[in-house]
This record gives structure tokens, C-alpha cells and sequence, in this order.
């Protein structure tokens, strides 16, 4: 059987429902899966918070018998794997499914075609690369730490009238208005991870959360890129360490083993031992490896299960990972406001976008626009 535009309309409802679980179920994707008899559907299912259980078994649970004989829409290629959870596949098999429409293989070495092949080889119809494009973009934070071992990384910027994204010496300026504001905490809460610079740690002083009634408990885990242990004890982040994580990422030279090894102790040793044992006392974590090479951090990161990650700061932030190439996607904010005296300029405007980023959209928050850019794979 060929592909149909039902088909497509039902992967695009199985993406959608797909995105409602986005940053929520750690290292695991979080898929959509519906199971459609008759033209009607009879069970729908995402991947659960923290995720598993996975979501196939959970729409044929809901199906039930009405599962045998009918078409499964799955976001993803059914696991085969006994992991925590046992193969979605044989799930698939054991309620009958007729048919299987999938968006996106997937890359897990442990599945990776295996999957199919268990359905098919059971005699079930399989039908991949429905919607790919589109699935590929809701799985993107996981399919970027499978294939490529570092988060997918979003650049947000948000910048006045006159190209700025703050005001020296003046802490948070607020450059957009409410409505892009909270746009901004929704792409927080559906995000691992949030970064930003030692500079902006302690000019803005920033919380870097998720406030929006309902989705507090969505906060990213914060980092702060700071090579020599600056951040301020009295700041917002040390403050709220141990109720949302923060991790600061210090120059590899002060790691207590670093300095052993070499047996050459840095500079202002004492100094730096003493803002160690308070910033951990405090329950920050701190992981030596050199704050100004994404390319070693990024991975870093992907190792301790990060899929995403949003650079939200500064200007030195931003081009640190423009200039490494490791930008998948940039959300550019353009405010009217003038900032005019002691601007700091943006390191990016909506004219000198990088080579190999797709304009990708304009939304409208209030007064204020937004522009969305991927790069090319
Ligand atoms: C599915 N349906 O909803 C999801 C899948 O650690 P485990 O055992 O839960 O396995 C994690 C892997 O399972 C993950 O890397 C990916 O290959 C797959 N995720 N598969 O059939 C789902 N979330
Ligand atoms: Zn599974």
C-alpha cells in the first residue's frame, strides 16, 4: 500500500502529540504514536515523563482489542531492544497491527533498522519516511545526540532598534516585551540545558528558570561558563542551586587533579579553594573542562544525558559557538526598543546571518518579531 494523504495527516497529529513530552523525558526521544482503526482513532500515546514507559505500548493499551487489524503511526522506528521496557516491536506484533507507519528510523545502534525488520519479518506492513522532514525536527535534540554526541544548540538573541542586546554597567534591560518574554520561557521549559557567560552571570544577575504557572518544575539545568570560579555566591543562581541544578564549567588549569598532576598550583590557589568549597557547599557542581571549546564541552554535555541546549548569553557567548560552527538553530528577537547610549552590540542582526542557516519563519510576540533560522543538517 502506498502512502496516503491520511497517512500524512495522522503522522502530523502523532508529531504534534509527540511534542507535548519535548525535554521531559530525559535521554529518551519522546514520541507520538496513534493506532487507527477504521479511519478513527483508538488509542494515542507519547513517550512518559522521564520516559518509559515508551509510547507504543501505552496507544495499544488503550486500543486494545481494537489494535488487532489496524494501522500504528509511530514519530519513530518502534524499539527491538530489551532495555528497561521490552520491544515495542514485539508490542506491535503481539496486538496484531496490520500496518506500521513510521517517520524517522532510528539512529540508537541498539535498534537502527531492527525494529522494522522485526515487523516485517512478523508480516506486518511497514511504511517509513512519512513526514521525515518534520519528524527529524521534533526529534531533533535526540537525533543530534545519537548521530553527532553533542546537544542540538539554540542561539537566542534578542536585540533593540538599533541592534543592541543590553546596556553596559545597566544589568537586565529588558530589550523584548511581556508576550516574547514568556514565548522565551516555553522554549526554556522543552530544553535540557541553558548557558551562559560569566560576564552575563553577573552583569544581569539572571535566574534563568521557567516561571510560567504550571511549568516550573520545567526549568532547564543552568550553566555558567566561568573559568576561574567568579560567579558570586550572593547571586540568584548559587541561591536557587539546589532546587534547579546549576553547573559551572571552570578552566581545566584549577581542577584540584589538574594541579596535582602537574604539581604546578595556579596563581591565587587558596583563593580559588575557598570559592570551590563554598560554591559546592552551596550545591553547585563543577566541571573542569575548558569553558571556551564547545567542541569539547558540547560533548561533555551530551555525556551526562544534555540533548539541548539554549545560549542565552552574552554577546561573547553567542560567538563562541557561532565562530565553532555548533549553532543548529538560531531565535533572533528583534524589539523596538532603542537602547542608544552604552549600548552592547549584538553579535548578530537579522541582515548578517551566517552561511548555512534557513530563514525558517516570522512570528509576532506584541511588539516585538521573531525570526527563526536552522542550519542545513
Ligand atoms: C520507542 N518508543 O516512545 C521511545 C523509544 O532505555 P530504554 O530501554 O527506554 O531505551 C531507550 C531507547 O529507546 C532510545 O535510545 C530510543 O532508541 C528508543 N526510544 N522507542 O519505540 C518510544 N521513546
Ligand atoms: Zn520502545
Amino acid at each position: 500500500m502506498s502512502i496516503t494523504p491520511h497517512d500524512e495527516r495522522f503522522m502530523a497529529a502523532a508529531i504534534r502529540l509527540s511534542r507535548q513530552h519535548l525535554g521531559r523525558t530525559a535521554t529518551n526521544p519522546s514520541v507520538g504514536c496513534l493506532i487507527v482503526k477504521d479511519g478513527a482513532i483508538v488509542g494515542r500515546a507519547v513517550t512518559a515523563l522521564g520516559g518509559r514507559p515508551h509510547a507504543e505500548p501505552q496507544a495499544l493499551a488503550e486500543a486494545g482489542e481494537l489494535a488487532r487489524g489496524a494501522t500504528a503511526y509511530v514519530t519513530l522506528e518502534p524499539c527491538s531492544h530489551h532495555g528497561k521496557t521490552p520491544p515495542c516491536a514485539e508490542a506491535l506484533i503481539a496486538y496484531g497491527v496490520a500496518r506500521v507507519v513510521i517517520s524517522v528510523t532510528d539512529p540508537d545502534p541498539r535498534v537502527s533498522g531492527r525494529g522494522i525488520a522485526m515487523l516485517r519479518d512478523a508480516g506486518i506492513e511497514v511504511d517509513a519516511g512519512v513526514l521525515e522532514a518534520e519528524g527529524r525536527h521534533s526529534l531533533a535534540a535526540y537525533l543530534t545526540r545519537q548521530t553527532k554526541n553533542r546537544p542540538y544548540v539554540t542561539l537566542k538573541l534578542a536585540v533593540s532598534a538599533d541592534g543592541m542586546i543590553g546596556r553596559q554597567g545597566a544589568g537586565q534591560v529588558a530589550i523584548t516585551g511581556p508576550e516574547a518574554r514568556a514565548q522565551v520561557q516555553a522554549l526554556r521549559a522543552e530544553t535540557d540545558a541553558i548557558l551562559v557567560g560569566i560576564g552575563t552571570a553577573i552583569s544581569d544577575d539572571p535566574l534563568l528558570t521557567v516561571r510560567t504557572p504550571g511549568l516550573e518544575a520545567q526549568s532547564p539545568v543552568r550553566i555558567v561558563l566561568d573559568p576561574n570560579l567568579a560567579l558570586p555566591l550572593t547571586s540568584k543562581l548559587v541561591a536557587t542551586a539546589r532546587d534547579v541544578p546549576v553547573i559551572v564549567v571552570a578552566s581545566e588549569e584549577i581542577s584540584p587533579l589538574g594541579s596535582e598532576a602537574d604539581g604546578t598550583p595556579p596563581t591565587g590557589l587558596a583563593d580559588i579553594q575557598s570559592r570551590r568549597t563554598a560554591l559546592e557547599a552551596a550545591g553547585v557542581e563543577i566541571v573542569y573542562c575548558n569553558p571556551y571549546h564547545p567542541e569539547v564541552l558540547l560533548p561533555a554535555l551530551a555525556t551526562r544525558g544534555i540533548s539541548s541546549l539554549l545560549v542565552e548569553g552574552g554577546a561573547k557567548t553567542a560567538r563562541l559557538f557561532l565562530d565553532a560552527g555548533l549553532v543548529d538553530r538560531i531565535q533572533l528577537y528583534q524589539a523596538p526598543l532603542v537602547v542608544g547610549e552604552g549600548g552592547i552590540e549584538s553579535p548578530l542582526r537579522a541582515t548578517d546571518i551566517p552561511s548555512g542557516f534557513t530563514h525558517r519563519g516570522t512570528s509576532l510576540y506584541g511588539a516585538d518579531r521573531l525570526d527563526k533560522y536552522e542550519r542545513e543538517n
